[in-house]
């Protein structure tokens, strides 16, 4: 892939200068360019869990914590209805168990992807009314479910609504509350909380109104390990309260007392759980198996995991993700790898549209990204389901996928979505039409454009100011995360003095680096094959690449993961 260099702009001299923090004018460059401006410096570096925002900000917060306390008081049913993701599954879990450790009668009710779809739906609330129940509490869904909100009141229910979806504007469903920062009224300051994050002040709300304050915030304090996973998990922006939220979820992460997530992480890393799992550990390796559950069969499955106080069915629980999580690996690398093969033509398209019958609902959205990332083309992935197709969009910088949907409105059954994902389904006699017309619609906006992706680089550093004093400054910008990238260093004419590869298959590549008398290594991971054939001993080039720790034996050692190149 082609990557179009962009180095961010040098900061001006009075940047940081009265922050109250002391740090060196590079760490200050990378501050500015994650957007944090002067005064936030000191809460960026040193995040404050007591300095988290007030929940009841939110406007409608009183009323919902009065009903809540009304229900327990009252021995009355409680149902908390969440969403198939890990987002929807950890803000029920968090909620779940705060709600019994008040002794609430409290059942959960998360909806099948395959057959109910996402949101509210007037079965599963035919359903929650025949089991006796007095109120029901969202979780990551509702703000959008008008039909079925009146079906609830209709019934004799209450429903709060707690969710962070874009509301239709000025148009909410008819609920005793609504809790979402997206509202733009609901008198809270910072809008990008994930279903977790809203679930987790409603829960803090509910801790600050109870005698037993001090004690069930510190339950909260020990659960947020799971309010970290799904805030990660869900790819909100790790900025403000975010940040704070995940930079203490991972300290409990690292001692959980989550009997099902002591399980998972053993699963998770073949029983060689690391000193200090990370972002990218939730993201890569926990987020995917709880998904693994709605995507594949039942999230409910992932809810038991994240409930459970019974280790033996934790790891059975657990076991059972990890193969979902293998078998959605293997559904979709065998789909992009087949699509791939048999449509050799289909670079010649502005926009891929791939399609097949037996694809699961719950991975298409995965095989358009692959798909995407193959072709450097915007990307559809359909399926057949419940007498439609079905299926996810998934586009690059430059051409609005959404917009797309909007201008041939009458093709669809139903889309949503925004610039760069949708979903949409279409109904079988349309769906030759849809081809059709989308790809030509593509045709005519990206005639003349070829995708080129930006490489974001931090600045231009000399390999003299790379030492352990900078390392453990850099240390200070973590957690890393979507709005808080992990700095992007390029040095500039720096020698090629030699390079190998090795792995058990010879996959990786490694090369030694000279600039002004300092040597350091830079690896290139999978990367052999590709890079190998490229270099001479002696060449010049500029090199981006991101700065790590390595350390083995109590040997510490800093080297530079490779990015991308440049000859000089
Ligand atoms: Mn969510």
């Amino acid at each position: 892939m082609k990557f179009n260099w962009k180095i961010a702009e040098k900061i001006g001299n009075g940047f940081g200068v009265n922050c109250g923090v002391n740090l060196n004018s590079n760490i200050l460059q990378l501050i500015a360019n994650r957007g944090i401006d002067d005064f936030e410096i000191g809460s960026f570096i040193d995040p404050d869990y007591n300095k988290l925002y007030d929940p009841f900000l939110f406007k409608d917060m009183d009323k919902a914590i009065d009903r809540v306390y009304f229900a327990l008081s009252n021995n009355q049913k409680i149902c908390i209805y969440g969403d198939y993701d890990a987002d929807g599954v950890c803000s029920s879990a968090l909620l779940f168990l705060f709600l019994k450790k008040l002794n609430a009668d409290v059942f959960c009710y998360i909806p099948d992807r395959k057959s109910e779809g996402n949101g509210i739906n007037l079965n599963a609330v035919e359903y929650i009314n025949s089991c006796n129940t007095d109120l029901i509490i969202s979780v990551d869904t509702g703000i959008v479910a008008f039909d079925e909100v009146d079906k609830i009141n209709s019934l004799g229910m209450d429903v709060i609504i707690t969710d962070h979806h874009s509301p239709i504007p000025e148009k909410f469903p008819n609920a005793l509350s609504i809790i979402n920062p997206k509202v733009n009224d609901c008198g809270y300051l910072f809008n990008d909380l994930a279903g977790v994050g809203v679930a987790f002040k409603f829960c803090v709300g509910l801790a600050l109104k109870n005698k037993d304050k001090d004690d069930l915030l510190n339950f909260l304090k020990w659960n947020l390990d799971i309010v970290a996973i799904a805030t990660v998990a869900d790819m909100v922006s790790l900025v403000s309260e975010n940040r704070t939220i995940v930079k203490y979820g991972l300290i409990v992460i690292n001692k959980t007392k989550n009997i099902g997530l002591q399980e998972l992480f053993k699963v998770c890393f073949d029983n060689k759980i690391p000193d200090e799992i990370n972002v990218s550990d939730i993201g890569f390796r926990i987020g995917p198996r709880i998904n693994a559950a709605g995507r594949m069969d039942k999230a409910m499955i992932a809810f038991d995991l994240l409930t459970t106080d019974d280790p033996i069915k934790a790891r059975r629980i657990a076991l059972e993700l990890d193969t979902k999580n293998t078998e959605r690996q293997n559904i979709v690398s065998s789909a992009v790898k087949s699509f791939i093969k048999d449509n050799s033509g289909a670079a010649n398209d502005k926009i891929i549209i791939a399609h097949h019958d037996k694809w699961p609902v719950g991975v298409v959205g995965l095989i358009a990204t692959k798909i995407r990332d193959h072709f450097n083309l915007p990307a559809f992935a359909m399926t057949t389901e419940n007498n439609c197709i079905v299926g996810s969009g998934r586009s690059l910088n430059g051409f609005d996928i959404t917009k797309a949907m909007q201008d041939n409105a009458d093709l669809f059954v139903k889309f949503g979505g925004h610039e760069l994902a949708c979903g949409c389904s279409v109904s079988f006699e349309k769906y030759n039409e849809f081809v059709k017309t989308i790809k030509d619609y593509a045709k005519s906006k990206l005639d003349n454009v070829v995708f080129v992706n930006d490489l974001n680089i931090d600045m231009d550093i000399c390999f003299n100011d790379i030492n352990f004093d900078f390392y453990n400054d850099l240390l200070k910008l973590e957690p890393y995360g979507k709005g808080n990238d992990e700095p992007v260093f390029v040095s500039s004419n720096v020698e090629v003095i030699d390079f190998s590869v090795f792995g058990k298959n010879s996959e990786h590549f490694k090369m030694n680096l000279k600039q002004n008398g300092s040597i350091f290594s830079c690896f290139a991971f999978g990367a052999a094959a590709e890079l190998f054939s490229k270099f001479k001993v002696g060449d010049r080039i500029d090199i981006v690449y991101k700065i790590v720790l390595n350390e083995w034996n109590g040997n510490r050692e800093l080297r530079l993961n490779f990015v991308d190149y440049k000859n000089v």
